[in-house]
């Protein structure tokens, strides 16, 4: 598999769909500190709401394979500077995460990620799991063996147990 480092606003989504690549089941973790665990590198989205996200940028991203700039599809204002994806030294791609929310406006965020210099833009919920295949075909790299088999296992809905409101019982 490629490293992939999560940039985005807190709240974008960015633990969750960590989770959701993962396995079948989502709690709820508030990410203190850059989390370095196996191929995804998740960071506070601290960097994003200040001026040193291309400095972020700049530096982790000698960490990873590539820089996946996350922005949530009910983001209500957008962060990335125009042309930020150049301060990474390494291919950055969008995703846009909650594609299932009701207040989601997809085509919007996708501009705002191109805009940002993105190669691709990938739509994902870490909820229904739409999306979550797609990516793993991208970050695949040769004699990878998937946690699933399939597409439509890939991208089944995710039991989720809690969100940053608490315990919830969504499924
Ligand atoms: N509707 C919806 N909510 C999500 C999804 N992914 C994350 N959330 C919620 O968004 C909030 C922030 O998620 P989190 O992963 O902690 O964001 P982070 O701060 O970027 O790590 C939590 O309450 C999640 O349950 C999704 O795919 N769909
Ligand atoms: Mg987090």
């Amino acid at each position: 598999m490629k490293k992939i480092i999560l940039v985005g606003r807190s709240e974008c989504g960015k633990t969750t769909l960590k989770q959701a690549m993962k396995g079948s089941v989502l709690e709820y973790d508030k990410t203190q500190y850059v989390n370095h665990l196996d191929v995804f590198i998740d960071t506070p989205g601290e960097y994003v709401q200040s001026k040193h996200l291309g400095h972020a940028l700049a530096v982790y991203s000698y960490e990873a394979d590539v820089v996946g700039l996350l922005a949530s599809a009910t983001e209500p204002y957008n962060l990335f500077p125009p042309a930020v994806s150049a301060m990474a030294c390494r291919p950055v791609i969008g995703i846009i995460t909650k594609i299932d929310h009701e207040d989601a406006r997809t085509e919007l965020v996708e501009n705002w990620l191109l805009n940002a210099g993105v190669e691709k833009v990938f739509k994902v919920s870490s909820y229904e799991g739409d999306g979550i295949w797609e990516l793993y075909e991208y970050l695949k790299e040769e004699g990878d063996v998937l946690p699933w088999e399939s597409k439509e296992e890939a991208n089944r809905p995710r039991k989720v147990h809690s969100d940053r409101n608490g315990e919830i019982s969504r499924r």
